[in-house]
């Protein structure tokens, strides 16, 4: 026997000689050391004993015949399986989805994403060829050439066709997946060129502001800057949008599901993402890139309207607040004196709460300025799809502002005795009053008009002749210069 060191290996073995030999010690038969000797035969040990074949070992190859067959039948029929319930649970092939999911982008709801989906389909059909072709092979070359006595079997080291073989088969699979992306990313990408309508997105933490840089907010003063809303978006149906992604804080990433991919959205950097919504209808959004502790309360929606309900909102949120039964509405004066603490960050259009700074040079990391609150009541939601908008909700709000947000850049002046329960309620009944005096407009289907029949129409239409807001060239750059000035 060798000798032993203090932490119980052999001296004069190297590691897997000592392996050897401990296996043997304690009784495992481990077929370790299949390799022929390698010639230098290790010192100290007659090693050579633990190389001799581990009893039993070609009797069981001898009689393998049976069982690789029947274990290659029990293969054939497990992957026959797989792709029977793979297929199944597909709806044999199309990827339907039943329900509609409104946060998917299996529930494509514009030509842009119909492509973004058959990629989606391509890439997982060709994965599934790969996948269930590499198992096959692997657990029929494991059964049928697995070793039946001590002889090595002939080598294939540089076989030409072999190597042909696994070089070609990847690239045909990569070129299958890669001629039709690169035509997708083309195609969209000339279509952000001609543009029939553009927003500007400001990502903040943590909601968002959207400007229409094409519309003033004033028809005839254009230093009032272009129309500002929060949080939800008006389209026109069968507009080319194209949206312009910005931020001055954090990354952001500006995805709508069923509308579109996701972009970035980077401080000193302008990315553009572009899409044509066919379907009238309300599609929702959300932050998709970490950006601080209330990303996930980031929402925003879409909603993608008729365009003569879209010049009709442009011109609702041009007016003042219809306050029933108050003659003098165009005052901010009409809201409780409470609200005065509010116009440091929150504008409401047509009153004099113009005070609050809009844009991309306001708000650097969430201090200071917050939504536009003009029509706040025909908003869905409050504080970027957190709360639906009731009167309840935004007296929650109102009390318990950092409760219900984490880390949000709104105070809590409840809190901090600012605002009195009488004063909440006030707020409250003044901002349920912030809507249209034709009431809010309904709202589209959510996910998309059921009755709208897909492919009818593409990306490359044009907008509709009746498109409704016509900007001359020098009001929309007067607009965007009040805007970067102030
Ligand atoms: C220091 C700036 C600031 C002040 C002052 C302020 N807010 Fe806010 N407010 C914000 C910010 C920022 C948000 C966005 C919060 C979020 O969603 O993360 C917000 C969101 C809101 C919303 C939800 C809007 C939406 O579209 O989701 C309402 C309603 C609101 N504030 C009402 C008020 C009222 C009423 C007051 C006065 C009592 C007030 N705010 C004072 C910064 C402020
Ligand atoms: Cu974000």
């Amino acid at each position: 026997m060798p000798g032993r060191t203090g932490a119980g290996r052999v001296e004069g073995l190297d590691p897997l000689q000592w392996l050897r030999y401990r296996c043997a010690a304690t009784g495992l038969r481990l077929r370790l050391a299949r390799m022929p000797p390698t010639g230098a035969e290790p010192t100290g040990l007659g090693a050579g004993a633990l190389m001799e074949p581990v009893v039993g070992g070609q009797d069981r190859s001898r009689a393998g015949g049976g069982t690789a067959g029947r274990l290659l039948a029990l293969l054939a029929v497990v992957l026959v399986a797989l792709v029977v319930i793979v297929v199944a649970l597909t709806r044999f092939g199309g990827l339907e989805v039943v329900d509609q999911q409104f946060y998917s982008h299996i529930s494509p709801a514009t030509g842009k994403a119909e492509d973004i989906q058959f990629l989606y389909r391509l890439i997982f059909w060709l994965a599934l060829v790969v996948f269930v072709g590499v198992q096959t092979a692997i657990v029929y070359t494991a059964l049928k050439f697995r070793r039946r006595n001590e002889t090595r079997p002939p080598q294939i080291h540089g076989n030409r066709t072999a190597e042909i073989a696994w070089t070609v088969i990847p690239a045909v699979v990569l070129l299958a997946l890669f001629i039709p992306t690169a035509q997708t990313i083309f195609k969209h990408a000339a279509a952000e060129e001609t543009a029939d309508f553009e927003i500007d997105v400001l990502g903040k933490q943590w909601w968002w502001e959207f400007q229409y840089p094409g519309i003033p907010l004033s028809e005839t003063d254009a230093a009032a800057g272009p129309l500002v809303t929060a949080n939800e978006i008006m389209i026109p149906q069968g507009a080319n949008v194209v949206f312009n992604l910005h931020s001055n804080n954090v990354i952001h990433s500006f995805w709508v599901p069923q509308l579109s991919g996701k972009r970035d959205v980077i401080p000193g950097h302008e990315n553009r993402l572009q899409f044509t919504a066919d379907k009238v209808g309300e599609y929702f959004g959300e932050c998709t890139e970490f950006c601080g502790s209330a990303h996930a309360w980031m929402r925003f929606k879409v909603l993608v309207v008729p365009p003569p309900e879209f010049a009709a909102w442009v011109q609702a949120m041009r007016q003042p607040p219809a306050v029933d039964g108050n003659p003098e509405t165009a005052d901010v004066v009409e809201a409780p004196p409470a609200f005065g603490v509010c116009l440091a960050c929150h504008r409401v259009n047509g009153t004099n709460a113009v005070i609050a700074q809009q844009g991309i040079n306001s708000n650097p990391y969430g201090e200071g300025a917050g939504p536009n609150l003009s029509l706040l009541a025909c908003r869905d939601t409050i504080a970027a799809g957190l709360l639906e908008n009731t009167p309840e909700n935004l007296a929650r709000w109102l009390k318990e502002t950092d409760d219900v947000k984490d880390g949000t850049y709104m105070p809590n002046y409840y809190e901090q005795g600012t605002i009195n329960d009488q004063q909440v309620q006030e707020l409250v009944d003044y901002l349920m009053t912030l809507k249209p005096a034709g009431g809010c407009p309904a709202d589209p289907p959510v996910g998309g008009d059921p009755a709208f029949v897909p492919g009818q129409q593409t990306d490359d239409r044009a907008l509709p002749q009746n498109q409704p807001i016509a900007v001359a060239p020098a009001a929309e750059t007067q607009a965007r210069a009040a805007v970067e000035g102030s």
